[in-house]
């Protein structure tokens, strides 16, 4: 099973032409330290709510929107699914990590290991696009072809998570976002 920041790494690079909204934890600090751009928007606290946000920004701007999404996170939310589905906005992705697990609070079992399918809930949602993209090569694939495209994609790749320590200055982040990015090329 692939690395979640292996799957960052390799979609980093187009995440330069979107508007990017990510959960808190564990997925933003994996982004952060891929290198932080001005365009990044990591929602703390508001579990569950970073596809409500990306959904309205994709609704009321014209460029391109991903959400980072955890399993965990979309579970707390599954209603966010159909409400995608109902308007559709042909400029938003959701790509949804799952570790089958709330790895940022200790590694709790999450749903999707006991019998939940979330591409699967995606799809009887009214989601036209929908792929599970389980390699770093499919995911790029997957992502390429839903930043092409003109339509709503929902993206479900499984992952695991890093083995080293997940720190950095995030707690430093609206400074960050403030300041001259400081970003990887
Ligand atoms: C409303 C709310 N409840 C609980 C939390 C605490 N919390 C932060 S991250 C997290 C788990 C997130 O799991 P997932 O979305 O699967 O992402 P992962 O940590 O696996 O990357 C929890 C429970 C929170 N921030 N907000
Ligand atoms: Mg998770």
């Amino acid at each position: 099973m692939m690395l979640r920041e292996d799957a960052l790494r390799a979609i980093y690079p187009r995440l330069k032409d979107q508007v990017v909204v990510t959960i808190m934890g564990a997925v933003a600090v994996e982004l952060y330290n891929c290198g932080h751009r001005p365009n990044f928007f990591y929602l703390e606290h508001g579990m569950g709510l970073a596809s409500s946000m990306g959904l309205g920004l994709a609704l009321s701007l014209e460029q391109q929107v991903t959400v980072l999404d955890g399993d965990a996170s979309l579970l707390m939310n599954l209603g966010t699914l159909s409400t995608m589905a109902r308007y559709s906005p042909p400029n938003l992705t959701h790509i949804v990590f799952d570790n089958e697990s709330l790895l940022s609070v200790g590694g709790f079992p999450s749903a999707t290991t006991t019998g939940t399918d979330l591409a699967g809930v995606a799809r009887e949602a009214g989601v036209e696009h929908v792929e599970k993209a389980d390699t770093v090569e499919a995911l790029e694939e997957a992502y390429a072809a839903a930043s092409d495209r003109h339509g709503l994609s929902v993206i479900t790749p499984r992952s695991r998570p890093s083995s080293r320590l997940l720190c950095n200055d995030i707690g430093l982040l609206e400074t960050a976002s403030s300041s001259p990015a400081t970003c990887a090329a």
